[in-house]
């Protein structure tokens, strides 16, 4: 299927996530599974206990794997992800930040509590963005949600991911406004989802407003979200000071600082020589 990049860019930049239906095709479907499965079967010494079966319900995510390049480098390098970055930003060029990996299955999980990525990742700028996968077929009402032009607006502190509250703050020294309760005034907040297949790609900018996607019993979710950054892009502290592949990030820059620095694998436009084997140097 033709995809209109000039339709989806305009789109990404008015609301901060697209769809790209397709976008995947069975050879770079099934090596974004094995990345996947590499990630679970290496998981990171944090969140190895989270693993744990105890017959509840299983909301596992992890991410910064210091040697995410060992199961990811193939994968990345052969996407069509990066280049679809590009277009979406319409700059060149694309760096990978950092990878994470979500299971949800064995009964009721619970609603990924509404929240923006650019709260926790030390960067901000117009040429940002996450790339979701998901392994399984969801319709829209299992699939997660998002506030169009979110990323236009309000930044807000981070989430605690406090079932009782999820606006409570994670870190609540920052001087950013405590999440909205979203999903109590879903009335207010225009939201939109999609259907996914197998090889669908959803788009969205570090500051937009996304949440929801629960398990119900027999169902299981597999996904992957891959971060990138690129031309416009800053050093913005926020909570984390640093990536943990990336620690001399909050000494080698100064907030405002233009994004740039050596290790970050530049996967667009492709670059001869090999970077170093992590994603932060
Ligand atoms: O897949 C999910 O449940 C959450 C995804 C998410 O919040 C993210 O990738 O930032």
């Amino acid at each position: 299927m033709a995809v209109d990049w000039a339709a989806l860019s305009e789109a990404y930049k008015r609301d901060g996530v697209v769809h790209v239906p397709g976008l995947l095709n069975p050879e770079q479907f099934d090596a974004a599974l094995k990345s996947w499965e590499w990630s679970l079967a290496n998981p990171t010494a944090m969140n190895a206990p989270n693993l744990k079966r105890d017959g509840s319900p299983l909301f596992y995510a992890d991410s910064y794997h210091p040697k995410v390049m060992e199961g990811y480098r193939d994968m990345l390098e052969a996407s069509p992800i990066p280049e679809a970055c590009a277009r979406l930003w319409g700059t060149d060029p694309v760096w990978f930040i950092y990878e994470q990996v979500f299971l949800k299955e064995g009964g009721d999980t619970r609603r990924t509590p509404w929240h923006q990525d650019g709260s926790y990742i030390p960067m901000d700028g117009d040429d940002v963005a996450v790339a979701w996968i998901t392994f399984e077929p969801l319709t829209k009402e299992d699939s997660l949600e998002f506030i169009p032009g979110s990323h236009l607006g309000t930044v807000y502190n981070t989430s605690k991911f406090d079932p009782k509250d999820e606006t409570i703050p994670h870190d609540t020294s920052l001087p950013y406004p405590n999440l909205p309760p979203i999903e109590a005034e879903k009335h207010k907040w225009p939201t939109v989802s999609w259907a996914v297949e197998p090889g669908d790609v959803i788009f969205f900018h570090f500051r937009t407003l996304h949440g929801g996607a629960p398990t119900r019993p027999g169902q299981r979710r597999r996904t992957l979200t891959l971060r990138f950054f690129g031309e416009h892009a800053h050093y913005d502290p926020k909570t984390a000071k640093a990536l943990p592949n990336f620690p001399e990030m909050a000494t080698r820059l100064k907030p405002g600082d233009t994004m740039r620095a050596p290790g970050f694998l530049q996967l667009h436009p492709k670059v001869g020589a090999r970077a170093p084997e992590t994603a932060g140097a």
